[in-house]
């Protein structure tokens, strides 16, 4: 069995499955982990949801901040700007199941000493902070006001965390943080190309292992003119979106 991570889809279903046939990818053995934006500008946005739904039992995914806006869109949050192309996902007939789903899934995982997430983790918050403040954005998601969340999900302020943080404020920081942050020290920089938030084409998918005081985390680095808080020990890039990387 093995363990297979890969960066933004971003509905690039094409170059996703011939890199499943390029490891030898086994449904039935192997597991694969996702740092999420599963979709949004990539050509192929439903069959790439479709095949994550199809394959639920064999993938773990943290989300991404494409994969909130989506939600946010169904949820009659926000309309669709004419960068996005998930039309064909809001206009499927089985748009409820598959969204549904993605309601469901975390912004943190972590497991055997590896953490997952989307975009980073700010350099005071422990593993542990992580997890549990990725939970109280997973709460709102799943819960039946979510909508409420969605609506107040969009901004980039504040940029720096405090712990005395409360209500929708504190779920946007933590939105933020986790699935937007491209470099901090004790900022966020969320001006970058490559969220529906802000626009613009985003980077080339790449992945990277995060060795840090409190274990590994996997997240997509941020561009490599920025300072990254954490060091970087081990970046594997990849020529044309998106990479998988062996896990374990
Ligand atoms: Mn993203």
């Amino acid at each position: 069995m093995s363990t297979y991570v890969v960066g933004d889809i971003q509905g690039c279903f094409a170059p996703f499955k011939n890199l499943l046939k390029k490891v030898k990818f086994n449904p039935d053995k192997d597991r694969l982990w996702s740092v999420g934006d599963l979709v949004n500008r990539g050509p192929k946005n439903l069959e790439t949801l479709r095949w994550f739904y199809d394959h639920r039992d064999n993938v773990t995914m943290v989300l991404g901040n494409h994969d909130l806006h989506l939600m946010a869109c169904s949820a009659g949050a926000r309309r669709p700007s004419r960068k996005d192309n998930i039309d064909d996902i809001l206009e499927a007939p089985d748009r409820e199941k598959l969204i549904e789903w993605l309601h469901f899934q975390p912004l943190a995982h972590s497991e055997d000493g590896v953490t997952l997430v989307h975009a980073g983790i700010p350099p005071m918050w422990t593993i542990q902070n992580t997890l549990d403040r990725a939970w109280e954005v997973e709460n709102a998601i799943q819960g039946a006001r979510c909508k409420d969340f969605f609506d107040e999900m969009y901004g980039n302020e504040p940029i720096v965390w405090d712990d005395s943080l409360s209500g929708m404020t504190r779920l946007r920081v933590i939105t933020n943080y986790i699935t937007r942050m491209l470099a901090n020290k004790s900022q966020v920089n969320f001006a970058g190309r490559g969220n529906p938030f802000g626009g613009g084409f985003p980077d080339p998918p790449r992945l990277a292992s995060h060795a840090d005081t409190f274990g590994s985390v996997l997240t997509r680095p941020p561009p490599a003119c920025q300072l990254n808080p954490l060091s970087l020990s081990n970046t594997v890039t990849s020529a044309s979106p998106p990479s998988l990387k062996r896990c374990k």
